[in-house]
């Protein structure tokens, strides 16, 4: 096993220092309405959309300049699906993607690292898969150089990259035993009871059993659990009841020192005994049952997005699925468990298309938070779209991107930013493409092109990147938590793998700064050491290392 030495040294990605004025957003006040809501009583509240101030938030499309056009096609295997990996294949700190494409072939996409955001499909035998749902970027063999996590509506595959954005299969020599299911999640963790393990334990989420000849409805398949010894993959455990399951994330819910699997489940095929699932992760993984405080609920799981955004030190969870998003956040200082809907209190509920004539509910998949603006408060975009021709649910679905205010509140400002296509999207990546440090997003559509935003806003607050790097195991330090102290307060920042809807990030966890010219950022490892606070300035990327 080698490693890159040059990523042992402390660096600072010549990301240029950008200033920018802190600006207020004036929100618009409430409007009444009635909103459809399992969750919320009668009288109900809904968010206007901001037109005024926030309409500082502007996205470019820039999708006509790229040399390359994609989509993402395929029938019944492919309505679900078309997630987007972004991470760093060629160490130039430009986020490179590869993207699913169904029955298209998937597309790895070389960035330029130019200011204009500008990719290029990279033909490779290894890369240009067909049949693949989503991807997920990992170090799995933790060379220093990230690996691929290609899920499939048959065999899935893992990518070894080898550098300079090539890549070779590897199945055979991590004697990863794939099967022939639809798989569409993933998620992984480094667990912290095999200390002598180099890698990673990964699952793999598989939706519909299409081998069920009693099927689809009630077929729902099981899940793979590999865990690694010796630098190879064990034979599978397999997760079950499965309940349909499209976004799997390992996340540390309570800051226990170790994750649970969070399995987000679409009720739409397991009809009746289904619901969302935590497993407790052991020797032999366990369900988290009702008397340990596990709340049963059923929504069309399409989609996770972690992040604290409360505030209290933990992860909080946006769950998407049909008309209403969840939020899920822990009961205060519970051990359990348990937690309360905050979807609709905070404006997130977005159930339905907030233009045009459509009354009919929303399908949503992909979420991630993001600061959008850079004033210090994470904003979240959502991925929507028909299933395909589903008559119940809005065809033509806009996605969203919600601005965060100083309440915690969540204000839809997608059309005035300039995001609100109304294609069937489905996976995303909300991530810096061009080093300007300015969130920008690329969004997978169903039958319709591929879309590249390059955020463009003006007025926009100082930001600061944070990647981190041990040596050993888990090169990327999965399971860290960033903590940084900037505007009186301080952010915490799990980083993870998996969640979305079948696409993820390994890349710099981009914090926004309003004012705050330089910042105090300290890390939890996966093994619990807590670092010591250090100064950065803002207006860059930095490696901290263990
Ligand atoms: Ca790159
Ligand atoms: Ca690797
Ligand atoms: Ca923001
Ligand atoms: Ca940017």
């Amino acid at each position: 096993m080698s490693f890159n030495p040059s990523l042992f040294s402390l660096t600072s990605n010549s990301g240029q220092s950008i200033r920018g004025e802190r600006f207020s957003l004036a929100f618009a006040l409430l409007m009444t309405a009635q909103v459809n809501s399992a969750d919320t009583n009668a009288e109900a509240t809904a968010l206007k959309p901001i037109e005024k101030g926030a309409g500082a938030v502007r996205f470019l499309d820039v999708t006509s300049k790229q040399p390359f056009s994609h989509q993402y096609t395929g029938g019944w295997e492919h309505f679900v699906g078309g997630g987007v990996a972004a991470f760093d294949c060629n160490d130039d700190s430009a986020p490179d993607l590869y993207v699913a494409g169904g029955e298209s072939i998937a597309k790895l996409l070389v960035n330029s690292g130019d200011k204009q955001i500008r990719f290029e499909h990279k033909p490779h035998s290894s890369t240009d898969l067909k049949a693949v749902t989503g991807a997920y970027p990992i170090d799995i063999d933790s060379d220093g150089i990230t690996d691929l996590a290609v899920l499939r509506a048959g065999e899935n595959v893992l990518l070894k990259g080898k550098g300079d954005c090539q890549f070779e299969r590897a199945n055979e020599l991590w004697k990863y035993q794939a099967s022939d299911r639809w798989t569409t999640a993933f998620s992984a963790t480094w667990e912290p009871a095999k200390p002598s393990s180099t890698g990673p334990t990964m699952v793999f989420g598989n939706y519909v059993d299409r081998k069920d000849k009693e099927g689809p409805f009630g077929a729902c398949d099981q899940h793979e659990l590999y865990r690694m010894s010796g630098g190879v993959f064990n034979k599978p455990l397999m997760l079950a009841p499965g309940y349909c399951t499209l976004s799997i994330l390992f996340s540390d819910w309570k800051r226990q020192g170790k994750a649970d699997l969070r399995i987000s489940n679409d009720r739409h095929y397991y009809l009746h005994d289904g619901h969302d699932q935590l497993w407790k992760m052991q020797e032999e993984p366990a369900l988290y049952t009702e008397a340990e405080g596990w709340q049963s609920f059923k929504i069309w799981g399409m989609g996770i997005a972690s992040r604290d955004i409360t505030g209290n030190g933990l992860p909080d969870y946006l769950l998407t699925s049909m008309s209403d998003q969840k939020f899920q956040v822990l009961k205060k200082d519970s051990q359990n468990p348990e937690y309360t809907d905050e979807a609709f209190k905070r404006g997130m509920i977005a159930h339905r298309p907030y233009f045009g004539d459509e009354g009919r509910p929303s399908t949503a998949w992909h979420a991630q938070f993001g600061d959008v603006n850079n004033d210090g408060l994470d904003d979240l975009f959502i991925a929507k779209g028909n299933v395909d021709q589903m008559p119940g649910l809005a065809i033509k679905d806009p996605n969203n991107l919600l601005l965060q205010d100083t309440s915690g509140n969540f204000h839809e400002v997608g059309q005035v930013a300039g995001i609100a296509d109304v294609e069937r999207s489905r996976g995303a990546a909300l991530e810096d493409f061009n080093g300007d440090g300015k969130l920008d997003l690329v969004v997978v559509n169903r039958r319709a092109d591929f879309r590249i935003y390059q955020n463009v806003t003006e007025e926009i607050g100082q930001w600061v990147g944070i990647k981190l790097k041990q040596k050993g195991a888990n090169t990327d330090a999965i399971g860290a938590w960033i903590e940084v102290k900037a505007n009186e307060k301080v952010y915490h920042r799990e980083v993870s793998i998996g969640g979305g809807h079948a696409g993820g990030s390994l890349l710099p966890q981009h914090f926004g700064l309003a004012e705050t010219e330089s910042v105090k950022v300290r890390i939890i490892w996966p093994d619990q050491t807590v670092g010591q606070w250090r100064e950065y300035s803002a207006g860059e990327v930095w490696t901290v290392l263990k």
